[in-house]
């Protein structure tokens, strides 16, 4: 990989990664819809609207690798998940097949399979659960993921990113958390490993309270270094201050299954 575009370049994530990929790969071209405050002065930047293919055609020319983490990260309206997580997101693979880019690693999220229950193991071959609109969308990114390596030989990962941070704050978060350098491990196996063709990856840490069987991750030499663990007497004790969430609380997507759950309470139990 001699230059690896980082599309969402200016959210929480974007902005950790492209630090832990600084002086990895020789070229990072930088892009969002809006310029990022703190960008270093020997990164190239694009200014791009990803609902645009004509835009996105000129971002992707001449690069090898894209990490695509642009879109919206959270639950918002339909019309703006289709815009940036849906049509965004074809438009990215689109304009990479076009231009011949050899990699994508595209920023799924757990909410992908949030409405699965944490008493419940599941690993990446389980059928999509999606616990929002934004579930749903990330759901399309695999899907289309798949399709552009099948179909038209793109080397594709897909990480179900869990809660991304320097530490898991509560109960949830100390089953789902990854730290910012495991999930660059994972991205870089993502851009450089030789016989992947598509795969899906859960973006987690060591975490022992785990909900997910990342066999496949580490089949490809992944192994991460944060260990939720650590953090855990201060994540119980921050989760003894939480209101109780009887949705959120028995699915693994938490909050995002709760919000405008509208099915009764005894259907929580699946
Ligand atoms: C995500 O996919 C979001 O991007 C992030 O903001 C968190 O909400 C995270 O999931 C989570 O589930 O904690």
């Amino acid at each position: 990989m001699k230059t690896v575009l980082i599309t969402g370049a200016a959210g929480g994530i974007g902005s950790r990664l492209r630090q832990l990929l600084d002086g990895v790969y020789p070229r990072l071209r930088l892009s969002d819809i809006r310029t990022p405050p703190d960008l270093a002065g020997h990164h190239e930047f694009v200014q791009a609207d990803l609902a645009d293919l004509a835009q996105v055609e000129k971002l992707v020319e001449g690069v090898d690798g894209i990490v695509h983490l642009g879109g919206e990260s959270v639950e918002q309206s339909w019309d703006r998940i289709l815009h940036a997580n849906i049509i965004g997101c074809y438009n990215l693979f689109e304009a990479a097949r076009r231009k011949k880019v050899q990699r994508i690693v595209f920023a799924s999220s757990n909410h992908a399979v949030g409405f699965y229950p944490r008493q419940r193991k599941i690993g990446t071959d389980e059928p999509v659960r999606p616990d929002s609109r934004y579930g749903v969308s990330k759901a399309f990114g695999e899907a289309i993921g798949a399709l552009y390596a099948f179909k038209h030989g793109l080397r594709v990962t897909c990480i179900r990113i869990g809660n991304f941070g320097d530490a898991p704050v509560d109960v949830r978060r100390l089953a789902i958390w990854i730290s910012p350098e495991d999930l660059a491990q994972l991205v870089r196996i993502g851009l450089e490993h030789p016989d992947l063709r598509y795969e899906i990856f859960f973006g987690a840490s060591h975490n022992d309270r785990a909900w997910w069987d990342n066999e496949a991750a580490y089949r490809y030499g992944y192994r991460p270094t944060g260990i939720a663990e650590n953090f855990a007497a201060t994540a119980l004790a921050a989760q003894r201050q939480l209101a109780p969430d009887p949705i959120g609380d028995w699915y693994q997507g938490g909050p995002f299954c709760s919000d405008e759950f509208d099915f009764g309470i005894d259907a929580a139990a699946t």
